[in-house]
């Protein structure tokens, strides 16, 4: 027994080497590609006005990411409620409002709660815009506010070096946060968890090609809040931010993509599956990410492991669907993983889209250098360090949306 657990060990040891070093991290070797065009249409029809592209170009693309990648977002009818759990006029010394919102999502027997927690800031008068973003590890890892109900085990105020909530407020923006768990736990096998009983799941039998899985959840959380915001007199919903790090990222993405009463989208190091392109290969690979994370995109979009060279679309394509709204992506220059340059790449390539619009996109294939943000219509920035949400990249949100929203 004990050597088959060694063996089975070592082989585990030795898989996981043997991925590491397949892993492309030389620009050099990047192969040779050809990104699908933005603006010529299924039927060839060349793309030449804003018109265009939202009748008949950007309706496609939603489709192809909905049917081969994050999968179909059903329309199911289930109801919400929105129950305020607690609210204090004097939170964080005073400086903000803190409401903690229960969302009950309910249909048949089936229920699932969402906890929304929000800080609004108390030195502005009237409606205030608002960053909205999944945190990673509960709704009281954002800050040691012993007034937050905890949505998970960890501890108060483990997360809060990603949350400078204070910066926000005095910004004059508020914060909306939830545990991206309370919608699809993060783990393989946890479908019936998740929100997607509500739709009618039952089993894993149930997951066909185009079925969503756990990304498809959680940017359907994401516009669920949104229809809380649109109800709250504190918040201005014309004004509210889509802000992902990581998998969050990518899921924010595709919130964004599909919902556009979002008003602007943030990218925070989303990568593989978010902003960086898929054909290049560098870094996390189609391959890669869905045999680790099976559960995340729907099962079509494994067809493209190791099969780049075939796939009919790449994540430029997918940034542009959030235009022509404000859209920053923000890369960490040792993120390799990520593929910083193929973040920046893809947000350049989305610009076409933004220019139809007579909007400035990122406007030249050169990266700019390290902690220099662009803030064109399309901002941009790679900021020295890891894998992570720092002051840094906040700064540059807040900068950001100060010059687009306000
Ligand atoms: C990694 C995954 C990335 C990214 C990251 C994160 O393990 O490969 O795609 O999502 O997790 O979410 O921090």
């Amino acid at each position: 027994m004990k050597n088959a657990v060694t063996g089975i060990f070592l082989l585990i040891l030795f898989a996981a080497h043997a991925q590491q070093r397949n892993v492309l991290y030389d620009e050099e070797k990047v192969p040779v590609y050809a990104l699908p065009p933005l603006l010529v249409g299924e039927h060839g029809e060349k793309i030449t006005t804003a018109g265009e592209w939202e009748e008949i170009r950007r309706p496609e693309l939603l489709q192809m990411f909905a049917l081969q990648m994050f999968g179909e977002t059903p329309e199911g009818d289930v109801e919400a409620r929105y129950e305020t759990v607690k609210t204090n006029t004097r939170a964080l010394g005073g400086k903000a409002t803190s409401k903690q919102i229960k969302a009950i999502f309910s249909r048949g027997s089936v229920e699932r709660h969402m906890r929304i927690l929000i800080y609004l800031p108390n030195q502005i008068d009237g409606k205030a815009p608002l960053f909205v973003g999944y945190n990673f590890n509960g709704n009281q890892t954002v800050n040691d506010d012993p007034d937050i109900i905890p949505s998970s085990e960890a501890e108060r105020g483990s997360s809060r070096s990603r949350w400078p909530v204070e910066t926000i407020l005095s910004a004059g923006y508020g914060l909306a946060t939830i545990w991206y768990y309370d919608l699809f736990p993060d783990e393989k096998d946890k479908h019936a968890e998740s929100i997607l009983p509500l739709f009618g799941y039952q089993s894993a039998g149930d997951i066909t090609d185009s079925y969503w899985q756990a990304m498809g959840a959680w940017a359907w959380g994401l516009s669920r809040a949104m229809d809380y915001f649109e109800t709250d007199c504190d918040i201005d919903a014309s004004k509210v931010v889509l802000m992902g790090h990581s998998r969050n990222g990518k899921a924010t993405l595709w919130a964004g993509a599909q919902d556009t009463r979002f008003a602007m989208v943030i990218s925070n190091d989303s990568g593989c599956g978010g902003a960086a392109l898929s054909k290049r290969t560098f870094g996390e690979t189609i391959e890669s990410i869905t045999s680790a994370f099976p559960h995340w995109f729907c099962k079509y979009f494994r067809r493209y492991a190791g099969n780049e060279q075939n796939l009919p679309f790449d994540q430029h394509q997918f940034l542009a669907l959030i235009a022509p709204r404000p859209l920053y992506i923000a890369s960490a220059a040792e993120d390799l993983w990520a593929d910083p340059k193929g973040e920046y790449l893809s947000g350049y390539h989305a610009g076409e889209v933004y220019r139809l619009y007579g909007m400035k996109g990122l406007e030249t294939t050169d990266m700019p250098d390290i902690n220099r943000p662009v803030m064109n219509r399309v901002g941009y920035h790679v900021r020295s360090g890891k894998h992570d949400v720092t002051d840094f990249d906040w700064k540059n949100y807040i900068l950001f949306a100060d010059k687009w929203l306000k």
